[in-house]
């Protein structure tokens, strides 16, 4: 097909350059289902919301076989790349997959760990680990996604898998980590979502027997938790139905027991039955507001579930102790608050458990030479009509990303070009170092005074916001034009206004010791093993970490273990909130492609270069390529690396000499580089044996 009617398979080849032929060219090329664009290496993906042919095991090994470059714009191509880097090269990987919710990034991770499984060897075990981390992935997404009004399978969690591999190329083992799940979901549901997907494909899709055993209905309106959603899920009861095949399975291929699948779905039953459970105001003999449970054939039914004592679970849910020996009765709507958090605490720490006891599944046996490919899938941002203290969390995520991203692309950069005294233009575009200040700021930062010990409720918490972040040129807070109990934080992709109204509480996430002592009591392995601080015997208490904190330190951690890899790029684009197919909304991804920083992307690959490294590391690795350099070169390294060059048929545009440093300017020489390398060494090897044999 002509180019015109497909588009340009790379933007840095646009001319001229502007917003709108760069957004044109996405939108050409999305009308001919040619999701796919590049910008150099960074790969565009905008979502077509429906089902293409695009993904094959053929298309696999042909993109596997072929250098980058040569074949139109794929994902594959992204992932062929970074599997190469791994196997010639020797050095960590990671896929850094971003975009907004909905923009289609879980997708992309699915379709990269597809390309690995394709195109490893088939050996047993080889096959084995590949099946078990396939089933992975689909486990979390029962137990950790759910729709939203913004995408019907969002990720309520940040995943990243690395993955291991061995030095013939085959995956050895996995790990997987998780950022923050958005459990809150599980008490306070938004109109038109849904909760954890795996509730309605238990209900749905489970036998009759195992409902019974359970104590389960299998109508969703029974339960309370999943109660707003009725309307909408009738709809899909079918797709539960079969998405209940696919997790059983999952557990099966994975290695879980029956009884640990019964277990867990034991902890399932639990949550949605103790969300069932109602309050109602008594008063007490000395005059005080007790309450009673109105249901209790529900507590009952959690009893018999958890091998829990009834008086202790109902104790712990109606009452809480103050001093050592006394307690209090709590109100209905203490109780209620209390109930919530169990059922919230009870579904998060069974997540972090799943994901350990995955991990174990996944886990290599041996310890083979290890490198490593890492997928960075996390929730997109979000931005809805009302705004919590998740989205903060999410949304804070995406900040962050966004700043390593446009730090190491656009900024990094274009300092080591200067440094290292090659002509450049300087190229403009947006930081967000302030609004990542902002969050952050050691004493006065959004995040930080979440842990501020005299902030000891929402109030007092606004009121220090206003003090320390009104004047800050993303942040507003206590502007009249706001609702009661805001601020609002103008992300790099946009304002959101949070309602701060149970931000401490969600925050500090603090359990009733009372609770995790009921909780420990139960005859169920996996309760004893998700409330150990409820063990008596266990006398020192920590103080445990805020959770705005504790992701703060996940992704410090996450964000300095992708500064060893070999980083790819994969940025996501929503082409429409209906999420419907072939509608392309113009402005929608305009916003995308500027907040994205995408036209600075393409004007540096436009000047720059993609690939730099030291002389001396240079010729070290294709010194065998030139006759003078090889097999030791005696001289200054750069007057070898020019020698050297001068013998491999590739253009003299293709380099530039730097102070200390190579550059090479498309990928595509990188690679062509590691072509002529990789048949010079087995040349030599050829020439290597023939004398051996003489010799012998
Ligand atoms: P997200 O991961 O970026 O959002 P998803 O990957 O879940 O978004 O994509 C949303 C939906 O778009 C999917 O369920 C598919 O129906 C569709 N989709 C995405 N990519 C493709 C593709 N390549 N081909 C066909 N359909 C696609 V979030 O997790 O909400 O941030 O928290
Ligand atoms: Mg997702």
């Amino acid at each position: 097909m002509l180019e015109q009617e497909i588009g340009a398979w790379d933007s840095v080849l646009l001319e001229p350059l502007t917003e709108d032929t760069f957004v044109s060219n996405l939108h050409l090329r999305f009308k001919r289902d040619h999701i796919y664009t590049y910008i150099g290496n960074v790969l565009l993906s905008v979502n077509p919301y429906k089902k293409l042919a695009l993904y094959s095991a053929d298309l696999a090994e042909t993109y596997f076989k072929k250098g980058p470059f040569q074949l139109p714009p794929h994902i594959y191509a992204v992932a062929a790349s970074a599997y190469r880097w791994l196997n010639d090269r020797n050095e960590d990987q990671c896929i850094i997959i971003t975009g907004e919710s909905g923009a289609g990034k879980t997708e992309a991770a699915r379709i990269i760990l597809q390309f690995l499984v394709l195109v490893s060897s088939l050996t047993p075990e080889v096959k084995q680990l590949k099946d078990r981390l396939v089933q992975a992935n689909t486990l979390l997404e029962s137990f950790g996604n759910a729709k939203t009004i913004k995408n019907d399978n969002a990720s309520r969690f940040g995943k990243f898998l690395d993955i291991e591999f061995d030095y013939k190329g085959d995956p050895i083992g996995g790990h997987l980590m998780q950022y923050l799940l958005d459990k809150s979901r599980i008490t306070n549901l938004a109109s038109g979502d849904r909760n954890f997907h795996i509730f309605y494909q238990l209900l749905s899709g489970a036998d009759i027997h195992l409902l019974k055993g359970l104590k389960l209905q299998r109508n969703v309106e029974h339960y309370s938790i999943l109660y707003t959603v009725t309307r909408q899920c009738t709809q899909s009861e079918e797709e539960d139905r079969n998405l209940y095949v696919y997790t059983r399975s999952a557990f099966d291929v994975l290695g879980f027991s029956v009884e640990e699948v019964v277990n867990i779905f034991r902890v399932i039953a639990v949550v949605l039955k103790l969300g069932n459970l109602e309050f109602v105001p008594c008063n007490n003999i000395d005059g005080t507001e007790g309450c009673s449970i109105n249901n209790d054939y529900e507590l009952y039914d959690i009893c018999e579930l958890l091998g829990a004592e009834h008086r202790w679970l109902q104790r712990a849910l109606t009452s809480r102790q103050i001093d050592d020996g006394m307690s209090t009765d709590l109100s209905s709507c203490e109780a209620t608050k209390t109930r919530d958090t169990l059922c919230r605490t009870i579904y998060g720490r069974f997540f972090t458990w799943l994901i350990s006891k995955i991990n174990e599944l996944i886990k290599a046996r041996h310890h083979a030479k290890r490198k490593l490919f890492g997928v960075i899938d996390l929730y997109g941002f979000e931005c809805f009509e009302n705004n919590g203290f998740e989205q903060l969390m999410i949304n804070y995520c995406n900040e962050r990303l966004q700043q390593v991203i446009t730090l190491v692309s656009l900024k990094e950069e274009q300092e080591e070009i200067v440094k290292e005294g090659l002509e450049w233009t300087r190229i403009e575009f947006f930081n967000n170092f302030g609004i990542c200040q902002l969050l952050e700021h050691e004493n006065h930062g959004i995040l930080s005074l979440l842990d501020e010990p005299h902030v000891h409720c929402d109030q007092t918490y606004l009121t220090r916001l206003e003090q320390c972040c009104a004047g800050h040129s993303h942040c507003l807070a206590g502007d009249p034009s706001l609702p009661p109990y805001s601020f609002q934080i103008r992300h790099f992709a946009g304002p959101v206004t949070y309602n701060a109204r149970t931000f401490l509480e969600k925050n500090r996430d603090y359990l009733p010791r009372e609770l995790s002592r009921a909780m420990y009591r139960c005859d169920h392995p996996l309760m004893q093993a998700l409330f150990p601080e409820g063990n008596p015997k266990r006398c020192t208490v920590k103080k445990p970490t805020s959770t705005s904190t504790q992701l703060q330190v996940a992704l410090n951690a996450l964000l300095k273990s992708l500064s060893y890899r070999q980083p790819h790029y994969i940025r996501c684009l929503k082409p429409n909130e209906l999420k419907q197919p072939r509608i392309f909304e113009l402005a929608l991804v305009q916003h995308q492609v500027r907040y994205l920083c995408l036209i600075a992307t393409v004007q540096i690959w436009r000047q720059g270069y993609c690939y730099r490294l030291p002389y001396p590391q240079f010729l070290c690795r294709y010194k065998m390529l030139c006759i003078n350099t090889w097999p030791r070169w005696r001289g200054s390294p750069i007057e070898g690396v020019s020698i050297l060059l001068r013998s491999v048929p590739i253009p003299n545009a293709e380099f530039t000499f730097g102070r200390t440093k190579l550059f090479v300017r498309s990928p595509r020489t990188v690679f062509e580089l590691e072509d002529f390398r990789k048949a010079r060494l087995h040349d030599l090897a050829l020439l290597i044996q023939k004398c051996w044999r003489g010799y012998t």
